[in-house]
């Protein structure tokens, strides 16, 4: 049997490495499309990297943008693919009030590029569309917890582009008759998450502060709250979306919200540390009250957290909490990961970076007279 072929837009991206990994795993042959960069921006998606010179290649890249329509056209039509994922995004809310027409085109007008090129090559019957969106829909909540037919409060230009890429796909599946769906899905986190979205800033700078590499650890709002997820559990809701009779958006997350300064917390703990909070708003700090086992150098009273107001956005999204009920329903689905487990995995992945790190400064660098 011919094996489905699969096309994934924001490839090289934390959901992008998952979900390329998981498909190639169900027997799929998988397109993505990567970004021109002056440097390698692969590291995610190396160890999936297949030898175009010899047979049977199943992972192929094509360079591409989501601003780009004549590309996308031209690599649809080239891939004819069964299932597209569109995950490629500015997807970092608080760059995007730095960025916001690029944000709008790349993230709004970009999934309705990737749509049409579907219906101007006739595909719009066989090939099946999957758009990644957001709990930053929910924006302002005006329901707690969030489920499908809570109404969308946007507040950033991320979640404006993103509210435009929500309806034009429901517009394209009631127009076309396309099988389009979104996926809700609210934060997940992983090992491989960008370094500056909060989870994995906290799980790096927190190993670094343990072996000497950093002092302190400085912060915007540490009073939001998240239902964060992991991202492999998430990515097998995005190939299941697409496995349905009937195309349908669906929210994904755990059901349970935790703070920002909880997260810092639970991090620290995993190396020994315990912290303790004092004071409020911009002057709020977070010092060691204890520390445990041989993990962490850092010393009772040291101050490793700071609030730093740049990290403050104009607009914030205070409270997400996702109910996956419907998930669950239809869709048989439960996530596998709890927060506490999520946490030891990053801080653990980013101890022993941080730990290779820390015995490169110690040792110091030799530099070899390949003549010796
Ligand atoms: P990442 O930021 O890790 O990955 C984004 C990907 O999009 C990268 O591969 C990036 O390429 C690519 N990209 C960005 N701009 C463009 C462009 N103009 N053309 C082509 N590719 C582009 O995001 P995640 O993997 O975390 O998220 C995947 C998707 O899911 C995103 O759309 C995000 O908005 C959405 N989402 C994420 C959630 C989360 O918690 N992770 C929750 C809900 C939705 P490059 O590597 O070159 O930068
Ligand atoms: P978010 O994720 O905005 O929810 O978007 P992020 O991790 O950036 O922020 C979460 C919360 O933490 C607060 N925060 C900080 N955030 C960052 N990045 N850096 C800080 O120093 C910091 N201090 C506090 C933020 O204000 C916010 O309240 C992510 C992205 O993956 C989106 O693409 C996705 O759509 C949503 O999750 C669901």
């Amino acid at each position: 049997m011919k094996s489905k072929v699969a096309l994934i837009t924001g490839v090289t991206g934390q959901d992008g490495a998952y979900l390329a990994e998981l498909l190639l795993s169900k027997g799929y042959e998988v397109h993505g499309i990567k970004r021109r960069s002056s440097l390698f921006n692969t590291d995610r998606i190396d160890h999936l990297y297949q030898d175009p010179h010899v047979d049977n290649q199943r992972f192929k890249l094509h360079y591409g943008d989501l601003t780009d329509s004549t590309n996308l056209i031209r690599i649809i039509q080239q891939v004819q693919p069964d299932e597209i994922y569109n995950l490629a995004a500015m997807s970092h809310v608080a760059v995007s009030f730095e960025e916001p027409e690029y944000t709008a085109n790349a993230d709004g007008i970009g999934t309705l590029r990737i749509l049409e090129a579907i219906r101007i090559l006739g595909l719009t019957k066989k090939t099946r569309f999957y758009q990644a969106s957001t709990s930053e829909l929910y924006g302002l909540v005006q329901e707690i917890p969030q489920k499908e037919t809570t109404p969308f409060y946007p507040r950033s230009p991320y979640a404006v582009a993103k509210m435009y890429a929500y309806w034009i796909t429901v517009n394209y599946r009631e127009a076309y008759g396309m099988y389009a769906c979104n996926g809700v899905l609210f934060n997940h986190e992983s090992p491989l998450r960008g370094e500056t979205f909060v989870t994995r800033k906290i799980t790096r700078a927190v190993a670094r502060i343990a072996l000497g590499l950093q002092d302190c650890l400085y912060l915007g709002n540490m009073s939001a709250l998240r239902d964060w997820g992991h991202a492999k559990d998430y990515v097998e809701m995005q190939w299941m979306m697409l496995q349905q009779d009937q195309p349908e958006d669906f929210v994904i997350a755990t059901g349970v919200q935790y703070s920002v300064r909880q997260f810092v917390e639970f991090a620290a703990a995993e190396l020994g540390i315990t912290i303790a909070f004092e004071g409020e708003g911009e002057q709020e700090i977070g010092r060691v009250a204890q520390v445990q086992g041989d993990k962490a150098k850092c010393k009772v009273g040291d101050v490793i957290v700071r609030v730093d107001p740049r990290y403050f956005r104009p607009t914030e999204v205070e409270t997400l909490l996702g109910d996956p009920t419907k998930a669950k329903d239809k869709l048989g689905w439960t996530p596998k990961t709890t927060l506490r487990e999520l946490v030891a995995e990053m801080v653990q992945a980013d101890y022993t970076s941080a730990r290779r790190d820390s015995l490169v400064k110690l040792a110091g660098f030799q530099a070899y007279d390949y003549n010796e």
